[in-house]
């Protein structure tokens, strides 16, 4: 027990020290500290230049060159060098004690040569490991004014941006062609900062809520004890949990829908999915959902096609999208919105807006071009570059901020988290693909790759010893200000809202707004996977599922199976058809295509007009790929792009057949008697549903073929030019599905 005295004298130091702090010395009071140097409220003199990411410096700042503009640093004089600059006058042999000697420790050359190649490799991305991507520019239409303020918007406004496109599932060396959702991720670099539009070309998500992401990811990926299949949704995890998670159902419609395997990334529509807010000049709101819509239209690529093209050409997306930049043939997209009232309950004819599961009919809410997105420059380094791009959801700019879709919060988090592992550190900012064209000014600090040699001492706020800098700016000086929307009081609950319960209707209404050729495909799709799973469990749990979304549908599914069709559990509503969901019944510019043309090689006579086509083909922005026999140069100096070794149906958009006139009436063509595999392009050709011209004597190649000439999309004629014609007016059209006989559905 300590004595009243000491716990008395031990109160009172208390309270002077309390006193102490509480009572502010008074300014030239004697005894008082020197006045303290107020936080400016205003710029004052500018610090000295930052080599900040803003404005790249060509120097480093001991003076080094570090290469022009934006672009990393690149190779630079005539001589190999090692990465400190020393000229090397051997990289073909290490340092031996003799030329049959071991290899000496002492070779510096060798181990910066090996310990950089063993670090060359970055972890891939967990999902969109697989991507191209390029540069392109967007220009603002100025329409987008009522809604948004954003700089890039205005009308005329030019915005250097790039985009990746992606498929999800499939690690970095896979196939491009597999059934999948694709990415498509747009890096707007405006003069307010740097704006991301990280979409997919599927306009629902398979999830509701972002903490379910790894489940739906684990169960997408290859069999963890195998690791196979590789870039599949054909296998038993994947099935199990959506059939056991039927929020995911809307996806899986799509997934299963001609959009999972797109044509070309060219010809894909893209969709922000979740809804953003966005604010006008006056700090009005708006509720909205992002579109791209692609000048060339929406095409797929058939089933079949799609699979043999993983083997033919697994590059095939990104081999077409690189080509058509390089032929000037440059993609194009609208990027437009749809605009819905911020009300309170951000629900639009029905439709929550929150719920990432849900679109809004188009019909409903009309989608409004805002602006052109070209895209025009192919990478210079696929690492650099495409490899190297870091996308962040929260990567926003003034005009542009989120809603509370809970899915869309958990992007908010991971995108940068996932870089810190992925790029190594927390400045990947600075990495040249990344880096914003406004500038920078963050008292971001240190970090493992810190490129920026950051002056001044005091990168903290407030401070007085670097002038107060940098400042803080307001709305009306461009500053990012989020919106202060109004958050319902409520409890802390792990629970989404009860409107995000209806799992079927919309799948429905996918479905039902299909052409009867696209429901096929859906079916067969659906049979096809469901064919590659091993547990019986699990198809009929998703035959279950697809009972709640149409009855034919899941009868043709479980007829394909050899399986009962279940009835459904819940009411099947009546629903109206959207007709933008259907890809088909539209005309599209037919630029971009690709024509394949097969020649005789060694028959002059079969080769006449073939190049004036040529002509006419790349005139009408199109590529022709000539096929003969062999390779090499025919007459009238014809160049052979593929040979019938090289060739399959699958790289072609359509097929001419150019012959002589057979020597006899019943003589059967060379073009046919020459190879097989002419035949078999005739036949997979037609098979997808592809524009098939001849003249002259190919016609009887057809009958080789088995293709009857008067068939749907089968153009035969004496006049080359005439043919293509009207080859050129079946492209626009795409296919020519109308040749299988389709039940009515
Ligand atoms: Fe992503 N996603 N995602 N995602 N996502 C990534 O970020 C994630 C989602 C999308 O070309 C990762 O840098 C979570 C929806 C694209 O670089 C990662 C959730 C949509 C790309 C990530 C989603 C997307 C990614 C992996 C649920 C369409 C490729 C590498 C909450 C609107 C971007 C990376 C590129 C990439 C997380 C859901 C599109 C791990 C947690 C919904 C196009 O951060």
């Amino acid at each position: 027990i300590k004595p009243a005295r000491i716990v008395k004298e031990a109160l009172e130091r208390a309270v002077d020290k309390v006193t102490d702090l509480v009572t502010p010395p008074i300014p030239g009071a004697p005894g008082s500290a020197p006045p303290a140097v107020a936080e400016p409220t205003e710029p004052q003199e500018p610090l000295p230049r930052k080599a900040d990411q803003a404005s790249p410096d060509t120097r480093t700042a001991t003076g080094a060159e570090t290469g022009a503009g934006h672009e990393a640093r690149e190779q630079q004089g005539a001589y190999l060098t090692t990465s400190s600059g020393t000229r090397l006058h051997d990289t073909d042999h290490s340092l031996k004690a003799g030329a049959r000697g071991p290899t000496l420790l002492q070779d510096h050359h060798l181990r910066e040569k090996i310990t950089h190649f063993d670090h060359e490799r970055i972890p891939e991305r967990v999902v969109h490991a697989r991507g191209a991507g390029v540069h392109g520019v967007f220009v603002g239409y100025g329409t987008a004014g009522p809604v948004c303020k954003s700089a890039f918007l205005r009308e005329g406004e030019t915005t250097p941006v790039f985009v990746r496109f992606s498929t999800v599932v499939g690690s970095r060396g896979s196939a491009d062609t597999v059934r999948d959702t694709r990415g498509f991720a747009a890096k707007f670099y405006t003069t307010e900062g740097n704006f991301d539009l990280v979409g997919n070309n599927i306009p629902v998500f398979f999830i509701q809520d972002g903490i379910k992401f790894p489940d739906i990811i684990h169960a997408a990926k290859p069999h963890p004890d195998r690791e196979i299949p590789q870039a599949q949704s054909a296998h038993d995890t994947f099935w199990d949990f959506v059939s056991l998670h039927t929020e995911a159902t809307h996806h899986v419609l799509w997934s299963m829908s001609d959009r999972a395997v797109p044509r070309s990334y060219r010809m894909m529509e893209g969709f922000g999915v979740h809804t953003f807010r966005l604010v006008n000049v006056e700090g009005e709101t708006s509720l909205v959902k992002f579109h791209w819509k692609p000048r060339l239209g929406v095409h797929s690529l058939a089933w079949e096609e799609a699979q043999l093209l993983s083997g033919v050409d697994p590059d095939f997306h990104r081999r077409d999208l690189f080509d058509a930049i390089e032929a000037g043939a440059f993609p194009q997209w609208e990027l437009g919105i749809q605009v819905f009232p911020d009300t309170p309950e951000q629900i639009f004819e029905g439709v929550d807006l929150l719920d990432p599961t849900k679109i809004v009919p188009e019909e409903l809410a009309p989608v409004q071009p805002v602006g052109v997105l070209t895209l025009n420059r192919n990478t210079t380094n696929y690492f650099a570059e495409t490899e190297q791009v870091a996308f962040h959801v929260g990567h926003l700019v003034p005009g542009i901020d989120v809603t509370d879709d809970p899915l869309l919060h958990a992007r908010l988090f991971s995108y940068i988290d996932t870089q810190l592992s992925r790029l190594g550190g927390p400045n990947f900012n600075q990495i040249p693909v990344n880096r914003p064209h406004a500038p920078v000014n963050d008292l971001l600090r240190d970090g493992a790759h810190q490129h920026a040699v950051h002056a001044g001492v005091a990168p903290y706020k407030p401070n007085t010893l670097d002038g107060g800098c940098p400042f803080q700016a307001g709305a009306d000086m461009g500053a990012y200000v989020e919106v202060a929307a109004p958050v319902a009081a409520a409890v802390k609950e792990r629970k989404s809202p009860a409107s995000f319960e209806d799992h079927f209707s919309q799948p429905r209404l996918f479905y039902r707004s299909l052409s009867p050729v696209e429901r096929q495909h859906v079916i067969a799709a659906f049979t096809f996977e469901l064919g590659k799973c091993y547990e019986k469990v699990i198809k009929e749990r998703q035959l279950q599922v697809l009972a709640n979304v149409d009855t034919e549908l899941c009868a043709a599914v479980a007829a394909g199976l050899g399986l009962p069709a279940p009835g459904s559990t819940v009411p099947l509503p009546e629903v109206t058809p959207s007709a933008a969901l259907s890809q088909l019944g539209k005309r599209w510019p037919t630029d971009g295509r690709v024509i394949g043309i097969v020649v005789d090689a060694d028959d002059d006579a079969s080769l006449a007009g073939v190049d004036t086509l040529r002509q006419a083909i790349t005139d009408a922005g199109m590529t022709p790929l000539v096929i003969a026999a062999r390779g090499g140069e025919l007459a009238d100096g014809l160049i052979v792009q593929r040979t019938f070794l090289t060739a399959r149906s699958v790289e072609f958009d359509a097929l001419l057949l150019a012959a002589a006139p057979p020597p006899a009436p019943d003589a059967i063509p060379r073009l046919a008697a020459v190879d097989p595999r002419v035949v078999v392009m005739i036949q997979e050709t037609h098979r997808h549903a592809k524009a098939i011209g001849a003249w002259s004597g190919a016609a009887t190649a057809l009958t080789e073929a088995g293709i009857g000439t008067d068939d749907i999309g089968v153009v035969v004629g004496e006049d080359s030019a005439e043919v293509f014609t009207e080859v050129l007016d079946l492209l626009a059209g795409h296919r020519s599905w109308e040749r299988f006989a389709v039940p009515a559905g």
